[in-house]
């Protein structure tokens, strides 16, 4: 089988998640942000992440890709509950969190960013949600004073004791791609609980973080 994928894309960690989680055989096949051919020609639009089967078909919707690995892989890992304060503390975030991602993405020397192109792909298509990456770098101090206030709150509730029990939820799919992106934000402070629950996810995943090279 073979997955589709853009490094930064948190949808695409989801279903990099289970493939970890069950060590399924999976080749990862990053695209070049502006390669719309492979992806309309895959599922009829330009969208990742997108999973090859066996049998040849591809599909696309990263929740869809998760729940189908997870019971292709013989027994199930993920209970469908999800902590309604987890779910509203995303919603939350996600007001605002992409004005600290976006900007960086195209900074971190990913794979689909090989090119100018695909930059230049990338941040005319993103500017226009999200306004001017220049602009949003400049704020970087403000959108990171909110977020180091909603991690506080996260802090309480983050499964980590859950997750190291071998316990894992749809919520952790949800969760942790949100943080791995989080983590390429250079003077990000994270809670204790919650950096423990983000690396040992990233370790159960074999997803790796991106503290390394923050900017
Ligand atoms: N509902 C989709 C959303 C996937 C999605 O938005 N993927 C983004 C990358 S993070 C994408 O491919 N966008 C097209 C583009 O950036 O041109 C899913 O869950 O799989």
């Amino acid at each position: 089988m073979k997955l589709y994928v853009y490094d930064h894309c948190p949808f695409c960690v989801r279903a990099r998640m289970i493939i970890g989680l069950h060590t399924l055989p999976v080749g990862l096949e990053i695209l070049l942000n502006d390669d719309e051919a492979t992806p309309i020609g895959l599922i009829g639009s330009k969208m990742v992440p997108i999973l090859v089967k066996p049998d040849g078909t591809a599909m696309g919707e990263s929740l869809n890709i998760v729940r189908w690995l997870d019971e292709y892989a013989g027994k199930r890992k993920l209970d469908e509950t999800v902590n309604p304060q987890i779910q509203a503390w995303l919603d939350k975030v996600g007001e605002y969190v992409n004005k600290l991602i976006m900007p960086r993405d195209i900074q971190l020397g990913l794979p689909e960013f090989a090119t100018q192109s695909a930059i230049d792909y990338f941040v005319e298509k993103k500017e226009k949600n999200i306004g001017s990456f220049a602009d949003n770098l400049k704020d970087t101090a403000k959108y990171l004073a909110q977020l180091h206030q909603d991690l506080q709150k996260l802090e309480h509730y983050v499964p980590a004791d859950r997750v190291r029990a071998g316990d894992w939820s749809m919520e952790d799919i949800l969760l942790f791609p949100i943080l791995r992106n989080l983590t390429m934000v250079k003077d990000l402070q994270m809670p204790h609980k919650v950096r423990e629950y983000v690396e040992y996810v990233a370790r159960e995943t074999r997803v790796p973080l991106y503290f390394d090279r923050a900017c």
